[in-house]
C-alpha cells in the first residue's frame, strides 16, 4: 500500500463507515454530521449558523467560538479540533500532488486536452462543457498530479471563481490558459478573463508557472496565413497583459487534438518548468551527445513526456523529439498486439546520412513505464560503450523529476 492511500484511510477513519467519498478534497465540503460524535440536530444547528462544512468547522477559532444554544462548548470546540486535524492532513495530502490548473474560455478545449493526454480518444466527440470544477489524478506520466479543469461558462467566471478565489487558485505549481486560436473574436474577452486570473493570483500571493496554449492550432489550419496572423495578435496581447504584472512570465505553445504530439510537447514543457532536476538531465544530455559524437538527443518516456533535450538548431530538436514520439507510439502498437518490446528503435536515413535511436534505459515509476534515450547521429555504433554510464546518472534524476 502506498503512503498516500494509508494516509487517505487514517482520515477516513474520522467519518462514520457509511460516509463515501473519492477525492481527498471532496472530504472538506462534507457536512458536519458526517463526522463520527456529530449527530443530525447538532448537525442541523450548525449548519443554521452557516457552518456547513467540515472546512467551516475547522476555519473557526477554538479560542473564539459563537454561542450555540444547545450545544456545550466543550463539545462544540473538540469538533472544532478534529476538523483543523482533517483540514490539515488533507492539505498536505494534497500538497504533495503537483497542482494544474486549466483555465480560459468555454469551447477552448481545456477538457479535449486532458483527454488526450490520456488516450481518451473516444470521449472527445461526446464531450459536454465542463459545469464547476472538474478534479481528476492524472494517472499517466507517473508523477502525482492533480488537474483542476475550471469549466470556462460565463456563469463560472462570473459567480464561482472570483468569489472564493482561495478555493480555486491557490497553491497551483502549473497554469495552463488555454485560448482558442480560431476564435479571435473572442481574444478581448478571453484577454480580460486572465486579467482577472493574475489578479486574483497577486491578491493570494501566488506564483504558479504559466503556459499559454494556443489550442485548436490543426495541421492545416496551421499552414495558413490566417493562423500566423492569430498566433501574432494573441501574442500581442497577451504579453502586453503579462507585462502589467511584471512578476509573472508566459511561453506559448501551440496544440491540436489531432495531433497528440503537439500535446505531449506542450505537457513536456510544462512540467519541465517545474521540474527541480530537467536543468541537469539536460546538461548531462549535452555531455552525451558530444561523447557519442552525435548531433542531437532526447530522453522519453514511453507514455511521451520528454524529460530533456539537447540540440543544436530548432530543426534538429523537432527532428528527435517528433521522431521519437512517433516511433514510440508504434512500438506501442506492436506491444498492444502482443509482440516483445525492443530494447532499441532504430531509423535510418542513408541518403541524409544519420540514424535516429532509441535504447531503453530503464524503467520509471509504479507504472513501469519505459525510457528510452533517442539520438541522433553519423555514428550511431558509438553509443553502446557509454550508455551504461549515462543510465546510471540520469535514473535517479528521473526519479526526481516532479
Ligand atoms: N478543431 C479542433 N477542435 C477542438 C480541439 N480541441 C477541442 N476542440 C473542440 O472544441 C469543443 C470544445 O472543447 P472542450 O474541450 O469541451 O472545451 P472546454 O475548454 O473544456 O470548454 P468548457 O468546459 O465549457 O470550459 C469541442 O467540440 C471539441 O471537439 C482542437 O484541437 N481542434
Ligand atoms: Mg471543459
Amino acid at each position: 500500500m502506498s503512503e498516500n492511500s494509508e494516509k487517505e484511510i487514517i482520515i477516513k477513519d474520522f467519518f462514520k463507515s457509511n460516509v463515501i467519498f473519492s477525492e481527498l478534497d471532496e472530504i472538506l465540503r462534507l457536512k458536519p454530521e458526517t463526522m463520527i460524535g456529530i449527530d443530525k440536530v447538532s448537525s442541523d444547528k450548525l449548519v443554521e449558523n452557516n457552518i456547513k462544512t467540515v472546512e467551516d468547522l475547522a476555519n473557526l477559532s477554538v479560542d473564539n467560538l459563537p454561542e450555540i444554544e444547545d450545544l456545550l462548548p466543550k463539545i462544540f470546540r473538540k469538533w472544532v479540533k478534529i476538523a483543523q486535524v482533517i483540514q490539515k492532513a488533507v492539505k498536505e495530502q494534497l500538497r504533495r500532488h503537483k497542482k494544474l490548473l486549466m483555465i480560459g474560455l468555454d469551447n477552448g478545449g481545456k477538457t479535449s486536452i486532458l483527454a488526450v493526454v490520456q488516450d481518451k480518444f473516444s470521449i472527445i466527440k461526446s464531450l459536454l462543457p465542463t459545469r464547476g470544477v472538474k478534479r481528476e489524478k492524472l494517472d499517466f506520466f507517473g508523477y502525482p498530479i492533480v488537474s483542476w479543469d475550471l469549466g470556462g461558462q460565463i456563469q463560472y467566471r462570473e459567480k464561482l471563481y472570483f468569489n472564493r478565489p482561495e478555493l480555486f487558485f491557490t497553491e497551483a505549481d502549473i497554469l495552463l490558459y488555454v485560448i482558442d486560436s480560431q476564435d479571435l473574436e473572442r481574444l478581448a474577452e478571453s484577454a480580460n478573463y486572465f486579467r482577472e486570473v493574475l489578479k486574483a493570483l497577486i491578491d493570494l500571493d501566488e506564483q504558479p508557472k504559466i503556459l499559454i496554449i494556443m489550442s485548436k492550432s490543426d495541421p492545416d489550419f496551421r499552414k495558413s496565413f490566417q493562423w500566423q496572423k492569430n498566433v501574432e495578435s494573441i501574442k500581442n496581447k497577451f504579453d502586453k497583459i503579462a507585462d502589467e504584472y511584471k512578476q509573472f512570465t508566459v511561453d506559448y505553445c501551440d496544440t491540436s487534438i489531432f495531433q497528440r504530439e503537439t500535446i505531449m510537447q506542450m505537457f513536456s514543457i510544462a512540467l519541465k518548468k517545474v521540474s527541480e532536476t530537467s536543468e541537469i538531465i539536460e546538461n548531462i544530455l549535452e555531455d552525451f551527445t558530444s561523447q557519442v559524437e552525435g548531433k542531437a538527443s532526447s530522453l522519453v518516456s514511453m507514455d511521451g513526456l520528454i524529460f530533456g533535450s539537447y540540440t543544436k538548431t530548432s530543426t534538429d530538436e523537432m527532428l528527435v523529439n517528433n521522431t521519437a514520439l512517433l516511433l514510440q507510439t508504434l512500438s506501442n502498437f506492436y506491444s498492444s498486439i502482443g509482440l516483445i518490446r525492443e530494447k532499441s528503435i532504430s531509423l535510418d536515413l542513408p541518403l541524409n546520412g544519420f540514424t535516429i535511436r532509441g535504447e531503453k534505459l530503464f524503467e520509471y515509476s509504479d507504472l513501469h513505464i519505459p525510457v528510452y534515450l533517442w539520438l541522433v547521429s553519423e555514428n550511431p555504433e558509438l553509443l553502446q560503450s557509454k550508455i551504461d554510464y549515462f543510465r546510471k546518472q540520469l535514473l535517479p534524476l528521473i526519479n526526481l523529476f516532479l
